[in-house]
């Protein structure tokens, strides 16, 4: 069957191949296993909640209106936690909407959201419907979001699928194509070109590459083979945080410790600035995850 539904979770099997499936936890609406022909392509702790006491420490949670944490409280998203409240609120499962490839489609508005978090929220005087569409593809994984402002005043909002991909070890990958591009370094709050040909990870790792033009691949590359390549629809921005040892001791829900080893976050974005959204307004983004391209080098020169 394509498509099982239990009470916390939904699976999503590839027609004939139930080897190659997505699993999607309704809290948080975050896909928690993706299996391409048996191997697992995403990384979930062994100390996550699945369980909706708190957001799953892997997998593909959803971050919502606000990405990180506002220093500002005059924001409207200022009151907010880290992250927003998309991947801390239970969605409601909306169906099956493709079959040839297997699509399911889940939804969050204000009555979604616990009322106390809600109103941290410009007051709770939003009002909006999401939709997340998760594709199944034989070797690929489409998410989409479909953000609508079905209030009538504006607001801005971030949002960020933020992928934690497996890997077999951190300090043998590379992710190519950010040469040249403009990032935040979270950790020197400083802004610079990245110079590097290839990214290499040794040590925390945590910047918000901005504005990546959205035709250029980012790909993770393990000892020569494309592990997964990331196109981005709408998504001008892509953040990339491995939290080495310190950061992960730090964290009660990343087990086991040294799995920063086998966990790269490759986050799709539009977190440099706000998006504004008009009343009656609609905004989407899709990331493809894909498991079957080749090195694509590409650079800013032309
Ligand atoms: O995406 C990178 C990041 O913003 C890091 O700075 C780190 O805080 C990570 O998200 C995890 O955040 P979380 O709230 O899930 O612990």
């Amino acid at each position: 069957m394509p498509v099982q539904e239990t009470d916390d979770k939904v699976i999503v099997t590839f027609p004939n191949d139930d080897t190659t499936s997505v699993t999607v936890l309704k809290y948080g609406a975050t896909v928690i296993s993706w299996k391409v022909a048996g191997e697992e392509k995403l990384w979930v702790s062994e100390g996550a909640h699945l369980d909706g006491s708190k957001p799953v420490r892997g997998g593909i949670p959803l971050v919502f209106p606000i990405f990180g944490k506002l220093k500002d409280e005059s924001h409207a998203t200022g009151a907010l936690p880290q992250h927003g409240f998309a991947r801390n609120s239970t969605w409601e499962f909306l169906g099956q909407v493709g079959e040839k490839l297997p699509s399911v489609q889940f939804g969050l508005g204000p009555e979604n959201i616990d009322p106390e978090l809600y109103k941290k929220w410009g007051g709770g005087k939003y009002d909006f419907t999401l939709i997340f569409t998760v594709t199944l593809h034989d070797d690929a994984l489409k998410t989409d979001i479909e953000v609508e402002n079905t209030g009538n005043e504006a607001f801005d909002f971030n949002w960020l699928f933020h992928t934690y991909y497996k890997i077999p070890d951190i300090t043998d990958v590379l992710v190519n194509n950010l040469t040249d591009e403009k990032c935040f370094d979270q950790l020197l709050a400083e802004e610079y070109i990245e110079k590097s040909p290839v990214v290499q990870f040794h040590e925390e790792f945590d910047r918000i590459y901005k504005s990546v033009r959205n035709d250029k691949y980012i790909q993770i590359i393990d000892k020569g083979k494309v592990l997964m390549t990331l196109e981005r629809v709408n998504l001008p921005d892509a953040v990339v945080w491995n939290p080495w040892i310190k950061k992960s001791e730090g964290m009660a829900d990343f087990l086991p410790k040294l799995g920063y080893h086998n966990m790269l976050c490759i986050e799709p974005g539009h977190v440099s600035d706000f998006v504004n959204l008009k009343a009656g307004d609609k905004w989407s983004g899709s990331q493809i995850c894909e498991t079957h391209h080749d090195i694509k080098q590409q650079s800013n020169i032309y």
